[in-house]
């Protein structure tokens, strides 16, 4: 039996920017399930399959770059890292951070954080910076911070580092499936890893390792979905607020993503992505953040219109776990039956009647 090291440690890591030099700074991300969803396959009469990212350990798919990223800012000697999020991206700097001894500043939109990740990076021990802006005026800063002061940037922009780590999740699917998918859909926000899929599933097929390339169906938030507009949005708005982004820093890697995967680029509502997000919950067994289940919502939007053929093999990326955005669950309350201290009380609750 084979143990589990993480991504630099694992057969993939000779796809990886390291040398024998490089620290191994990794808290055993990737090797997430792909597990088959019987529920999306009949609703569409395709083989749906879910890539279920938010296994990670940090609960995000961001802890594939994270590894790489941080291994070498610790190897550089690198003293402090620095990075904008809309949450996931700061709990996995701040987590890895934690680890190599380094110390990490994360600038986030105030007020606009799922409160799990706040959480994480405050355990972590980052220094937090809650800006009074949007995702896209944290990133101007972080970049502009980066290229004035003695700190690394650790976002996925002009970072082949991040890329090459969040490549591995095509590399995995590729070999649980023993190709590539038809489709993969996931959810777009920055652009990063749609540019990362995409490039993972071309270098693999270079290599000889899988016999054809999927198309990208990437899916944005109705009110943050430049990349389906083709212009910034100034004022992005979603209740899924990993994707809340108005002017994407990997712009030219999604839209190429897209093109030269023959797939799209599409907007999906708020209610479409809550819908997914309960679904998947309900009938998977799968929690998954809201902004995760974009790439659900999508599926199932394409389907409605027509756009998907049956019988074609489909992963989906659920990005990150649904634990980070707990009010998200609980925003429309719940139902429980209060009950004393007491089992007859309680089998009458349940209507166990004999
Ligand atoms: C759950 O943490 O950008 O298109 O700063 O957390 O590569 O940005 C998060 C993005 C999808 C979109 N799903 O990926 C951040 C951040 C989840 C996410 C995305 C994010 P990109």
């Amino acid at each position: 039996m084979s143990i589990w090291h993480g991504l630099i440690n694992s057969a993939y890591r000779r796809w990886l920017p390291v040398t024998d030099s490089t620290p191994v700074v990794s808290l055993h991300e990737g090797n997430t399930p792909l597990l088959r969803s019987d529920h999306l396959s009949s609703l569409t009469d395709c083989e749906i399959w879910l890539k279920v990212e938010g296994a990670n350990p940090t609960g995000s798919f961001k802890d594939r770059g994270m590894t790489v990223a941080v291994s070498h800012a610790a190897g550089r000697g690198a003293e402090a890292i620095v990075c904008a999020s809309t949450g996931n991206t700061s709990a996995s700097a701040a987590a890895y951070a934690a680890r190599a001894g380094i110390t990490a500043a994360v600038l986030v939109p105030k007020g606009a954080v799922a409160l799990g990740k706040l959480a994480q990076v405050v355990r972590y021990g980052a220094e937090i910076i809650e800006i009074a802006g949007t995702f896209d005026d944290c990133l101007r800063i972080a970049r502009d911070l980066a290229a004035h002061h003695p700190v690394a940037l650790v976002n996925s922009v002009n970072n082949e580092l991040r890329l090459a780590g969040q490549r591995t999740v095509a590399y995995e699917v590729v070999d649980a499936l023993g190709d590539a998918p038809d489709i993969h859909c996931l959810p777009v926000g920055n652009g990063g890893n749609i540019t990362a899929t995409w490039s993972g599933y071309q270098a693999y097929a270079a290599a000889g390792l899988a016999t054809r390339l999927p198309r990208i169906w990437g899916f944005q938030a109705a009110g943050a979905a430049p990349l389906v507009h083709g212009t910034p949005v100034a004022a992005p708005e979603t209740a899924a607020s990993a994707i809340r982004v108005g002017n994407p820093a990997t712009w030219n890697g999604a839209i190429a993503a897209r093109d030269d995967s023959q797939g799209l680029i599409s907007a999906v509502t708020d209610d479409q992505i809550f819908d997914a997000y309960r679904m998947v919950a309900r009938h998977d067994g799968i929690f998954a953040e809201p902004a995760s289940a974009a790439g659900i919502a999508g599926i199932l939007d394409q389907r409605r219109r027509g756009h998907l053929a049956p019988g074609q093999t489909i992963v989906i990326t659920l990005s990150g776990n649904g634990l980070k955005d707990l009010d998200a669950s609980l925003r429309d309350g719940y139902t429980s039956t209060p009950t004393s201290a007491d089992t007859t009380d309680v089998a009458r609750a349940l209507h166990l009647t004999t």
